[in-house]
Formats: structure tokens, C-alpha cells, sequence
């Protein structure tokens, strides 16, 4: 109370606030006035930011933990009447003419498409010091994943406007979700990198803020160990996204300009914008409100499950089931072997890579109801089973794939799932952890995010024709990885199966230590045998056909272990390097046509 005098009429209204919710331990260690005022006002502009930041404020950040704190302590199943069971949807195979269709459609609808990239996590599994984004999807051209992702859109807005003909012209728009721990170092990416050729206008950058800390079952907020005048605080969440999207009136600005679509994707998944095309063409076709990315997903593997729940009622939705949860609520509805694999070798429930396309107009209905608020829950660790300490202070948390948890049943709620070679090959655990993953399960890794690259461009090349050498088995940090020929290309080469196909001719072979970077728009590749390393760079007009026979020491893979401080952290991490020894350059820089017969035999 003496510290009142200090206050304005806004932050007296803040104390009455907190005061109101049980919260006056909160100044039960401040000063007298005049001792260390500048840090009480403070301590109300961070109790401003909490509470702005938050749909409803931090009243209804209390009152909900309250609510999921007493659940939480009853053992309450967050699952209660509800029975899971395998949901039908769009199962795609590469290259088919099913697939092919769908990816002309994406390309046509991907002018009306943003993109919506979460980046506010830390990687805290990875360990990795950057940010993720900077990190190297591959390392045969080094290209970030940032750089890549931006490659893509502008790859996926040329063709669609060249698809769409005429003079039409887009710019797609990509938001990024960052937070404290990423914000500085994403911008700064972006800034030394001139946007990697996005215009500045494009991208649009979102800080997500963290939520308070909560010491005990009433909620109390926890008082930061480092400063009596500070709140704990810790991050919500992906789910944080669709608040800020909504707060941030994009949404309205973008259906106003016509978009559809809103694709949400995340920090490290070098195959994503493979499987984009196909699966936006499926949103379009069936017209999904959600479409949900999946992959086919062992048992008990740490990526949520794709699952239709039925309540005893009659509700009924499909919706992600984190990895932890469903196998507990199997169990406990009739299937006592839990979540297990059936006869494909796989669970039945389709793997969630947390890639979602959500239609703009029934997006912005639903959030004009809820503000973006997403189903949260809470995860607090107890002392004992009283329940009534916890071991540390805990938060809510929310995830952006719980978005349909509100929908209506009316919702059209599917997801498509694609082969995990083609989709989803991310980057989350440090080189000890993923080298403790049970064999058969896939590492996720920088080592595996990277093989998967060349798994995936060899793959594709064989399925157009070319004969790609089968791949040999090798360990890198522990994990016994498939090497295939290191093929990488720019997005703007190829985003489609139908592109490449028209871009590779007959008769070519890449041998298994082979390395191949095709860096320009307009290479045609025909009759092309490749025993070594090649390196082709085109400008934007030129175009260029190449054929002939490429022989050359080419580039080794040597391996490098994490523990060896002579290497940067991206190469350690991932638990190799290339030895540069030879390659064939092909370098155009002038518009034209160009024929080139490649001869080179110097090994
Ligand atoms: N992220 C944020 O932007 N803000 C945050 O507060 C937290 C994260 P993780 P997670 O791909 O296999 C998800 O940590 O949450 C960003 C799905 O829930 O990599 O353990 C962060 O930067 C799960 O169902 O993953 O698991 C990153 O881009 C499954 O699909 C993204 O959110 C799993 O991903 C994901 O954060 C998966």
C-alpha cells in the first residue's frame, strides 16, 4: 500500500487486479518507497505485457490454470467419454497420376496461399547454440533452412503465376513466429541476407511472448528467482500462433486480397515443400477447412498421432494425439496392447508433422469467436502423490495443431498423408540422444535431416528414369545412416515430380559416390553419366542442355566426430564433412541458349 503513491491510474488498476486473484505474494518483498522504485514500474510493464499478450488477460491466464491445475491434481482423463479410432483420409503415392493431379492443383492455388512459419522454440533437444533456421539443411551448398524455405515460396509463387498465365502476378506472404530466444537472430538472418530475394514487405515477423509461471494448485504466479520484482515466466507453445495471427489483422488483410489458404509449417524440415504442391491440391479438391500433413508413424514414436474421437454423445473430431497420450488412452479404451504396429510395420494411427493448411474464411469465423485462444494444458511435475507441490513451477502450454479442438462437427477435418521420405525429415535431437534411438526408428538428426535430402532427389531421379545408384549403409555419430548420391537442387529447378520429369531425359546414371547441385531454373539433363562431382549454375534466362560423361575424384564424405572442437558446430552436429577433391563446373552467366557436351574422365 505505501507503494501506491509510485503507481499511475493504469498500474494501480494492475495491482487491484492481481491483488483480486490471490496474487499479493507477489509485493509481499518490496521495498519501502524510495528503495529500488525504477524496478517496481517494471515489474508492471512486464504485468501489462503478460496481460495484453494473453486472449482474456492474464484474469483468464489464472482462472484457466486454476481449472486445468484442479484436473490435473484429480487425474482428470483429458480424453473422458471419448473412444479413439483410425480416421480415413487422402493417402498419397508419389508420382502416381492421383499425385500428379494434386500437385497441378497446389500450383494453381498456391497464389492464394501464406505461409505461416513457427521458429519461436529454442531446439532445446538439438542443443544446437544458432537458431535453428540458420542451420544447413545439406551441406553440399550450405543452404539454411531459412534460405530454403524462402526459395520455395518464391519457387511455388513463380509457378503458379506462370500456371495462372497472362501478366498475373503475387507475392505470397510468409509470417514468421518468433520469440525472446529467436527473434534477434532470425531478423538479423534475414537482414545480412537481403531476405534471400523476398521483398521486405513480404515477410512479416510475429514475437510471441512467454506466459507466467505457477508455483502451486491455486496458481499462484511464481516470482522470478533472479528479481523480486519480476514474474517467472516460460514459453506456451506453438499454439501461441493463432492469437498473434489474429491480433495481428493479416488474416483479414489477406482474405480481403483474396488468399485461401493459410499453410502453417515448421523450423527444420528439410522434404516439406515436397509434399506442399500435392497437399495443397488436396486441401482444394476435397475443400478441407483442415488438412493436417501425415506420415506413416511406428509405435510409440515421439510424433503425435492423427486420431478420429468419438465422445460418447455423438461429437466426433480428428485431431493430433500427442505421443505421450496415446498410447495411456488406447490402453484404457479397449485395446490393451496400447499403440502398436500393425500388419504394414506401422501404427495405424498416421504420424502428425505439424504441417497444417487451414481455409482463410472459416479460419477467421472461428477465431473471431475465440481470438485465437487454442485448448491449453498444463504439465506440472509433484513433489509427491499428494499432488499439492510441484518440484519446479510449471505453465500452460498450448499446441497450433489443437486448433480444430473448437471447431464445429460440421468442420471439414482431413489430413493426407505422404511417404516420410518425401515429407518429413526434421532436425530435432543432439547426435547422443539420436544415436540411443531404437533401430528402426528414425533419428531425426542433422546426420539423418541430411542423408534424407539426398534419400529423397535420388528417389525422384529414379522414379523419372535415371539410374541412381543403390545407396550403402555408414555410421556418423553413432547412427547408422543410408548414404545415397548427395543430389541437391534448387527449388526453383524443380517443386513438382511433373518439373522434373520435364527437365530429366533418358539415359542418366549417377554412380553411388556422386555428388550433383543443380543451382539454375533452366538445366535440361539428357544422356548425362555422372562418376564424380558436378556443379551446375544457371542465371534466371539462361538455358541451358547438358549431356556427355562426367568422371572425377569428386567429393568424399569424411567422417567428423561431435565431440571434435577443430569443426564448427553444423558439421560436428551432424558427423561429417565433404572433402572437396574434384568436380566439373558448369557456370552460366549470360542469358541465351546454351548445348553443353560435358567430357571429363580424371580419376
Ligand atoms: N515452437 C514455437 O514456435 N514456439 C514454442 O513455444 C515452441 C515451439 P518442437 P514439439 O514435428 O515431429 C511438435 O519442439 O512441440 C516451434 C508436435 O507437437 O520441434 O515437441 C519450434 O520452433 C508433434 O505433434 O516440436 O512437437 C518448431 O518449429 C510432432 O508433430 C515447432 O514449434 C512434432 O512437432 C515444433 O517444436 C514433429
Amino acid at each position: 500500500k505505501k507503494n501506491l503513491t509510485l503507481l499511475s491510474a493504469h498500474q494501480i488498476e494492475l495491482a487491484k487486479m492481481l491483488l483480486g486473484e490471490g496474487q499479493s505474494h507477489l509485493f509481499a518483498q518490496w521495498s519501502e518507497p524510495g528503495v529500488e522504485d525504477e524496478e517496481k514500474k517494471s515489474f508492471f510493464d512486464q504485468v501489462a505485457l503478460l496481460n495484453t499478450s494473453y486472449p482474456g488477460g492474464l484474469v483468464q491466464y489464472i482462472r484457466n490454470a486454476r481449472s486445468l491445475l484442479a484436473d490435473s491434481k484429480a487425474g482428470k482423463n483429458p480424453f473422458e467419454g471419448f473412444t479413439p479410432s483410425v480416421p480415413s483420409g487422402e493417402v498419397l503415392t508419389f508420382g502416381d497420376d492421383n499425385f500428379i493431379m494434386f500437385e497441378e492443383a497446389g500450383i494453381r492455388e498456391a497464389r492464394n496461399a501464406a505461409f505461416v512459419l513457427v521458429a519461436g522454440g529454442l531446439g532445446e533437444r538439438l542443443g544446437y547454440k544458432g537458431i535453428k533456421l540458420a542451420l544447413p539443411l545439406e551441406t553440399t551448398t550450405g543452404t539454411c533452412f531459412l534460405k530454403h524455405y524462402i526459395d520455395s515460396i518464391l519457387a511455388l509463387q513463380d509457378a503458379s503465376c506462370k500456371l495462372v498465365g497472362g501478366n498475373y502476378q503475387t507475392e505470397i506472404p510468409l509470417v514468421i513466429m518468433t520469440s525472446d530466444d529467436t527473434h534477434v537472430r532470425t531478423l538479423e538472418l534475414l537482414e545480412s541476407n537481403a531476405y534471400f530475394g523476398m521483398k521486405k514487405t513480404q515477410v512479416h515477423l510475429l514475437k510471441q511472448e512467454k506466459v507466467a509461471c505457477l508455483d502451486d494448485n491455486n496458481a499462484r504466479l511464481a516470482v522470478d528467482p533472479q528479481s523480486k520484482y519480476k514474474i517467472q515466466t516460460k514459453p506456451h507453445g506453438h499454439g501461441d500462433v493463432h492469437a498473434l495471427l489474429y491480433s495481428s489483422g493479416l488474416l483479414k488483410k489477406w482474405h480481403d486480397a483474396g488468399r485461401k489458404w493459410v499453410l502453417f509449417f515448421q523450423d527444420t524440415n528439410g522434404l516439406l515443400f515436397k509434399a506442399i504442391p500435392a497437399s495443397l491440391g488436396v486441401s482444394a479438391t476435397k475443400q478441407y477447412h483442415v488438412n493436417s500433413l501425415a506420415v506413416p508413424r511406428k509405435a510409440k514414436e515421439a510424433i503425435g498421432g492423427i486420431t478420429r474421437l468419438t465422445h460418447a454423445d455423438g461429437r466426433s473430431m480428428v485431431i493430433n494425439v500427442e505421443y505421450n497420450q496415446l498410447d495411456p488412452l488406447l490402453k484404457a479404451t479397449g485395446h490393451p496392447e496400447g499403440d502398436v504396429n500393425c500388419e504394414t510395420g506401422y501404427s495405424p494411427y498416421p504420424g502428425n508433422i505439424n504441417q497444417l493448411i487451414l481455409e482463410l474464411g472459416s479460419y477467421i469465423e472461428e477465431l473471431t469467436k475465440t481470438r485465437g485462444a487454442i485448448s491449453e494444458f498444463v504439465n506440472p511435475k509433484y513433489k509427491d502423490s499428494t499432488k499439492t507441490s510441484f518440484k519446479s513451477s510449471t505453465r500452460l502450454e498450448c499446441m497450433m495443431q489443437d486448433y480444430p479442438k473448437t471447431l464445429s462437427p460440421s468442420a471439414r477435418v482431413g489430413f493426407t498423408v505422404m511417404d516420410t521420405w518425401l515429407a518429413y525429415a526434421p532436425v530435432k535431437n543432439n547426435p547422443e540422444d539420436a544415436a540411443k534411438v531404437p533401430k528402426g526408428n528414425p533419428y531425426h538428426s542433422a546426420t539423418s535431416g541430411e542423408m534424407a535430402i539426398y534419400r529423397a532427389n535420388s528417389l525422384i531421379l529414379r522414379k523419372v528414369g535415371v539410374q541412381v545408384a543403390d545407396p550403402i549403409l555408414q555410421v556418423f555419430n553413432g547412427q547408422e545412416v543410408e548414404v545415397w548420391p548427395r543430389v541437391a537442387w534448387y527449388p526453383k529447378w524443380a517443386l513438382t515430380f511433373s518439373e522434373v520429369r520435364k527437365k530429366v531425359g533418358a539415359g542418366c546414371s549417377v554412380s553411388q559416390r556422386s555428388t550433383m547441385i543443380v543451382g539454375g531454373c533452366n538445366v535440361f539433363i539428357e544422356n548425362l553419366a555422372l562418376d564424380g562431382a558436378l556443379s551446375v549454375k544457371a542465371v534466371e534466362d539462361a538455358e541451358v542442355k547438358l549431356s556427355g560423361s562426367v568422371q572425377n575424384k569428386g567429393w568424399a564424405l569424411e567422417p567428423v566426430h561431435h565431440t571434435d572442437g577443430s569443426f564448427p558446430e553444423e558439421i560436428r552436429i551432424r558427423g561429417f564433412r565433404f572433402e572437396k577433391l574434384d568436380q566439373m563446373e558448369v557456370n552460366e552467366t549470360e542469358p541465351g541458349k546454351f548445348s553443353r557436351v560435358l567430357e571429363q574422365k580424371s580419376v
